[in-house]
């Protein structure tokens, strides 16, 4: 096994046994959400995983270890240290593990140490996509380029329009990454339902995803799925209430001159701020929902 590589008792016994597992980021812990409301979301993800069947692995960095499973104390560091911990992609690993450091897994790499711990399956909020502007910045998450080479399913609530939806679903189609729609035909976004752009594909039950999933493994099609879970009606919001409040904070990102990797967690900080924190209720709700649905189809795979 990778020396790298630190999987929990319980994630390994799981794992060994043939268990339903569901990996789970924590840049959404440190960097998507305020403390104590992101560990308190943390541990409730946790219990949410093991009440729809599968066992929880929250995926970090903790002292250069790569760490599938972490102890509720490890997500509570996390949770206090906030922007003081590394906002780990792709290319943050190996300097990070060299020096012994703490990192948040993104999206991209929470994939990664998921697909090194042999987890096929990974609940989040958001991923990260093409920028509003990229054709400018150049501004694409390295997630798109991790679901395009690495095999684990991936449930988010859609993308949200901090992101540029239609440059978004492109990339995805030209890296062959399959955009399903769990029980809608329109790509969901993120605080709101709908956003006017088509999936690949509705897929109506755990089953038919886990389905579609275990025959792209078969067939050795590299890559991932992604798999967007609209936002229950009851916690969605106003749709002109969240695009005003994400047009604000991407004017103020523009003018501040953020950028990089400083650019989500601004941006996810200001709309927080700007609706008076009904962004991160809803924010917490989806993630619940999401944590759900991957449980239910890590159980059918
Ligand atoms: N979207 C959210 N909440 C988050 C993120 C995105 O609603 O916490 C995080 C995820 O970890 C995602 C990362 O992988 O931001 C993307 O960052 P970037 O755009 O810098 O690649
Ligand atoms: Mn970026």
């Amino acid at each position: 096994m990778n020396k790298y590589l630190e999987i929990s008792p319980e994630v390994s016994a799981a794992l060994a046994a043939g268990k339903p597992v569901v990996a789970l980021e924590s840049t959404i812990i440190s960097h998507g959400m305020p403390w104590p409301q992101n560990a308190e979301t943390a541990l409730n993800v946790e219990r949410i995983v093991r009440e729809n069947g599968a066992v929880p692995a929250t995926v970090a960095i903790i002292g250069g270890r790569l760490k599938a499973g972490l102890s509720r104390d490890e997500i509570e560091y996390l949770g206090q240290k906030g922007y003081d911990v590394i906002k780990a992609s792709r290319r943050d690993l190996p300097v990070l593990a060299a020096r012994g450091d703490d990192g948040a897994t993104t999206v991209a790499t929470t994939m990664i140490i998921a697909a090194m711990a042999g987890i096929r399956v990974f609940a989040t909020g958001g991923i990260g996509g093409v920028h509003r502007g990229a054709e400018v910045t150049m501004d694409i998450s390295a997630d798109l380029e991790e679901l395009a080479q690495t095999p684990v399913l991936v449930v988010c609530a859609g993308a949200k329009s901090i992101l540029d939806l239609g440059l978004t679903l492109e990339y995805l189609e030209t890296k062959g990454v399959p955009v399903i729609g769990y029980g809608t035909s329109e790509l969901p976004a993120f605080y709101t339902r709908k956003s006017g752009f088509g999936v690949d594909y509705r897929l109506d039950t755990p089953q038919e995803v886990a389905a579609a999933f275990r025959a792209k493994l078969e067939m050795g099609l590299k890559g991932g799925m992604l798999v967007t879970n609209p936002i229950p009606e009851a916690y969605s919001m106003d749709p002109d209430v969240i695009n005003r409040a994400i047009d604000e904070a991407v004017a103020e990102a523009n003018a501040k001159g953020v950028k990089g990797k400083q650019t989500t967690p601004f941006l996810l900080a200001k709309i927080k701020d700007i609706t008076g924190g009904d962004s991160l209720a809803s924010n917490i709700r989806l993630v619940y929902n999401n944590a759900a649905l991957a449980a239910q189809v890590a159980a059918n795979l």
